[in-house]
């Protein structure tokens, strides 16, 4: 069975994005939740990768880490699920807007965080501003270009999906102002059972991360 190694359900917004695509396409697999920050965090988790981050994914002999790295594994793996979008142009489009994400908008996520459990305006900076236009924008142009046949990115829920969902919640965490089109991709997001699933999940975890609770 595919195994998961996964971080805080409230927190750990790279552990979310491979377990929604396991979970939105029922796949089964074990859980192996690492508590973050804890004295023998680091430890725990390079018994399963020599990177020492989660997500990691045990498939068999094969493990893989890095968020993005899992989304290309499992799109491989079970090609029936067409995690990433089928055809050529879309599928492209996906990866690129994916990787985008997996290496960029660092002031958006070192100032605000993820956690599920806020929900609260905070004051952001030109540079936080800056990757909130830009993630907007990336999000207009995939529903013109590719989102007529359904409410994500690229019409059905894809990989690119995944790595966006945890970048909707902090537009609703925090409050961030956005235009319709983007309020409408955080609704469709949190509106998927999945992603139900991992929330409510989160709103019952004990764990508490006082630096990311503290932040105004
Ligand atoms: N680039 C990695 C980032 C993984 C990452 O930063 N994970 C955090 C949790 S969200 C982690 O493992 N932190 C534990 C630590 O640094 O001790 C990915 O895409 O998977």
């Amino acid at each position: 069975m595919l195994k998961l190694v996964i971080g805080s359900k409230n927190y750990s917004s790279w552990s979310l994005r491979p377990w929604l695509a396991l979970a939105h396409h029922d796949v089964t697999f074990e859980e192996v939740f690492v508590p973050l920050d804890q004295p023998d965090t680091r430890a725990r988790i390079l018994e399963y990768s020599p990177a020492g981050k989660v997500p990691i994914l045990i498939d068999g002999d094969a493990k893989v880490w890095e968020s993005i790295a899992i989304l290309a594994h499992l799109g491989e793996r079970f090609p029936e699920f067409d995690l990433w979008p089928k055809e050529f142009p879309a599928r492209a489009h996906a990866r690129s807007i994916s990787c985008e994400m997996h290496s960029g908008f660092s002031h958006l996520r070192r100032h605000c965080p993820m956690n599920l459990r806020r929900r609260k305006k905070t004051a952001l900076t030109p540079e936080v501003e800056a990757d909130v236009t830009r993630v907007t924008e990336i999000w207009n142009d995939a529903r013109k270009q590719h989102g007529t046949g359904g409410d994500f990115l690229f019409g059905a829920f894809s990989a690119a999906d995944c790595m966006y969902a945890p970048v909707a919640t902090r537009i609703r965490s925090y409050e961030i102002p956005v235009d319709a089109v983007s309020a409408a991709y955080v609704d469709a997001i949190y509106a998927l059972p999945a992603f139900r699933k991992w929330y409510d999940a989160a709103m019952n975890e004990k764990w508490r991360h006082a630096a990311t609770d503290a932040i105004a």
